[in-house]
């Protein structure tokens, strides 16, 4: 089975200054914790990236990143890494606090707006800031989604979940065929899932899932079996299959079941 390489995945960009919680929120999204949560500001210093399924999204790439008003020589540093990641993002993720956002955040959504990066404002720690009007003065009108949330307790990230899937491109809510263009009505599609320790317990993982609606999409035939049952099932089978598709750790043993003529 295919993985879906990092660069097909949706890159969503986390921004904000220091200690607004932009880890916090990263693995309030994530469910478990990927980056360093600190009162430290600067304690996020490089780039850290994570890929995950996000349904309904699909593949996604988290980039938490260091605040953009990190100071002094290695501060300056620190930021020219952001700004990298800012250029390469599909969607952003502009964190600020109960403090509200300033003139770090205005430039940050200046640049977002030139690449004309979709950006989701995520407004952080509301158990501190029973003012939200004063937080958000200055936030460039009704453009800008917001969302209001406490990434300490867990409360709002649905919403930024959520909100996220409305800004996300339209070639990426496709995504690239894995089968589709390569099976017709008709044919017959045998898909070699492996259930060995690594695969998940009671479900079969996105990619397989996939593979099946797109045969069923296809209106072909989806057959799925284990390695060990290849090939009998193969023998079963009255019409030759238009194509066998197997998980990368069981690709010696598959197309060793396989007659060479089917793909
Ligand atoms: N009260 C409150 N504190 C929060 C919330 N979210 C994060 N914090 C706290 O804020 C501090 C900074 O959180 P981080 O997630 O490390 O912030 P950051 O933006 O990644 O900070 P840097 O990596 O330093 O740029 C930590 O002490 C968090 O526990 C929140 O919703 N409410
Ligand atoms: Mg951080």
């Amino acid at each position: 089975m295919l993985n879906t390489s990092n660069s097909l995945r949706l890159h969503i960009g986390v921004f904000g200054r220091r200690n607004v919680g932009k880890s916090s929120l990263v693995n309030a999204l994530l469910g478990y914790p990927l980056s360093i949560v600190s009162p430290v500001a600067g304690t996020t210093t490089d780039p850290v990236e994570k890929a995950i399924e996000l349904p309904p999204i699909g593949p996604v790439v988290f980039v938490d990143t260091a605040g953009i008003d990190d100071a002094g020589e290695l501060g300056g540093l620190r930021m020219a890494r952001t700004a990298g990641v800012l250029e390469r993002v599909d969607i952003a993720l502009l964190v600020c606090d109960h403090t509200g956002i300033g003139d770090d955040e205005r430039a940050l959504l200046a640049q977002l707006a030139e690449r004309k990066t979709p950006v989701l404002c995520v407004l952080n720690k509301t158990d501190l800031g029973p003012r939200p009007d004063v937080a958000l003065a200055g936030l460039p009108g009704e453009e800008t989604d917001l969302v209001r949330v406490c990434a300490l307790h867990g409360q709002g990230i649905e919403a930024v979940k959520e909100s996220m899937i409305r800004l996300v491109p339209e070639e990426h809510l496709q995504g690239p065929p894995l089968v589709a263009d390569l099976i017709r009505p008709g044919s017959t599609l045998v898909l070699v899932v492996p259930i060995d320790l690594g695969a998940p317990t009671g479900r079969l993982i996105p990619p397989q899932v996939q593979a099946i609606r797109e045969a069923l999409d296809a209106d072909a035939v989806c057959v799925v079996v284990k390695e060990r049952e290849l090939a009998a099932a193969l023998g079963n089978l009255r019409a030759r299959p238009a194509l066998v598709v197997c998980d990368s750790q069981v690709v010696l043993k598959t197309v060793a079941d396989t007659p060479p003529d089917i793909p």
